[in-house]
């Protein structure tokens, strides 16, 4: 039988791409890892193949312990980053997304009457469950498990034969509307919205700057796979975009047809420098910390791009509805971005994984919204209704053996 490893091994022969196997670094023998030769590691990608021995000897414990759920590195699925995938991959992947965008909806038609698709149907989740999936418990491990079902809707009833890319946000910080993934070629998830004076970026309340300013975009996207898209939830009243269709219903779940907006925007994407993800992974000890950074609180100071990296991802390109953070899975770029930090969040685990597995941020402290307020966390479940089986947190913490063995994945 071809292992993962072996096939996209064959890949870039088949599509003769200009990609390379690089000698496994840390990596575990049984993994091949491609790399697109324009890339040189960064910091992150250096400090995840130095954790992979150590990934390796935590997960020999637990299979030696019987508690991997029959997941190994053999078994394990690998999430690539965009630009070391194949063209062929890169428009596979795409191929699915319009695929799912086409499949009609499995959520209560009544509840959502805009959501037009199997695509929709994962933007009416996010957009009814925002405040639960943002709040401390909730922002790893729950965006963790919808990332997942995502990923498995797109292979199961799309018949996508890879796994959700990553973005390595480093890789196109300087220079993002070239770059592969958004410089609005048939490889690519489409390119900047045309220009729209009326936007003027993001406000940032309480950080200096205090917004990030346009990149330039802001209208429709008119180059790229998906410059026919129509996007029918929302607006509700947090998005960001300017002159948009008011949606008939008042919380947003109504039928708005329209185009997707975006601003490609190089003020945000420096906010998510590899420097800033290495910093982030390194100088947090514990959980706290870590989320604390993520999301740029307290807002850093003398950077001038201090939005924190989940923050920064976000607005690579968004505006409408990417810039809305209840319909922000709305763009495909959504998932890019969250896979990153699922990325981020399992290296940060992986340097010390018997203390920061189940790590759960500000889990014994009373906050306010959108914390939650201490519970037990052994307590809290995942509940993905329409999108799948409610889970405990717990099990959505572990990419290796978690969810009864479902999740069985790496990043490279
Ligand atoms: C799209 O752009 C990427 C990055 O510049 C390039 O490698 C690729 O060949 C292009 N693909 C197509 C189909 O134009
Ligand atoms: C948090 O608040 C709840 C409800 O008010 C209270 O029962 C609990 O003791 C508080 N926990 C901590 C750690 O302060
Ligand atoms: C409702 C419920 O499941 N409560 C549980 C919460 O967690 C404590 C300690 O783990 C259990 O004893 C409760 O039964």
């Amino acid at each position: 039988m071809m292992t993962i490893g072996s096939a996209l091994l064959l890949l870039p022969l088949l599509t003769g791409v200009r990609a390379a196997v690089v000698p496994s670094g840390g990596y575990a023998s049984k993994i091949d890892v491609v790399r697109n030769p324009a890339y040189p590691l960064d910091v992150v990608d250096k400090l995840e193949e130095a954790t992979m021995p150590k990934i390796e000897e935590w997960l020999n414990k637990k299979i030696t312990a019987g508690k991997n759920n029959k997941c190994t590195l053999e078994t394990a699925a690998v999430r690539q980053e965009w630009s070391d995938m194949s063209e062929a991959m890169r428009q596979e992947y795409v191929a699915a997304i319009n695929c799912l965008l086409k499949l009609p909806p499995k959520s209560d038609k009544t509840r959502f009457p805009g959501a037009m698709s199997r695509y929709e149907d994962f933007v009416a989740y996010h957009m009814t469950h925002a405040m639960q999936l943002h709040d401390n418990m909730h922002l790893f491990g729950a965006h963790k498990y919808y990332v997942w079902l995502f990923e498995k809707a797109l292979r199961e009833e799309c018949g996508y034969t890879g796994y959700q890319p990553y973005m390595n946000y480093d890789r196109y910080s300087q220079d993002p509307w070239n770059s592969p993934l958004l410089n609005g070629n048939a490889s690519s998830i489409g390119g900047t919205g045309e220009p729209e004076p009326s936007y003027k970026g993001v406000a940032q309340p309480g950080r200096t700057p205090n917004i990030i300013a346009s990149g330039g975009g802001g209208g429709c996207v008119k180059t790229g796979p998906f410059s026919d898209m129509v996007v029918n939830l929302g607006p509700t009243s947090m998005s960001t975009g300017t002159n948009i269709p008011k949606n008939p219903r008042s919380d947003g779940t109504g039928a708005n047809p329209r185009c997707l907006r975006r601003d490609v925007n190089k003020n945000a994407v420096m906010g998510a420098t590899a420097d800033r993800a290495y910093s982030l992974l390194t100088n947090n000890d514990n959980i706290d910390g870590f989320y604390n950074q993520l999301l740029g609180t307290p807002p850093p100071k003398n950077d001038p791009y201090p939005w924190g990296i989940h923050t920064a991802g976000h607005y690579v390109a968004a505006v409408d509805p990417g810039g809305d953070p209840f319909t922000s899975p709305g763009d495909p770029l959504f998932y890019f971005h969250h896979t990153s930090l699922d990325r981020l969040w399992w290296i940060w685990q992986m340097q010390d994984p018997d203390n920061r597995l189940y790590a759960i941020p500000f889990a014994d402290t009373n906050m306010t919204m959108p914390m939650k307020r201490a519970v037990d966390p052994h307590n809290v479940t995942v509940d993905m209704e329409w999108l799948g089986p409610a889970i405990t947190l717990f099990e959505t913490h572990d990419q290796l053996g978690g969810n009864g063995g479902a999740f069985c994945y790496i990043y490279v």
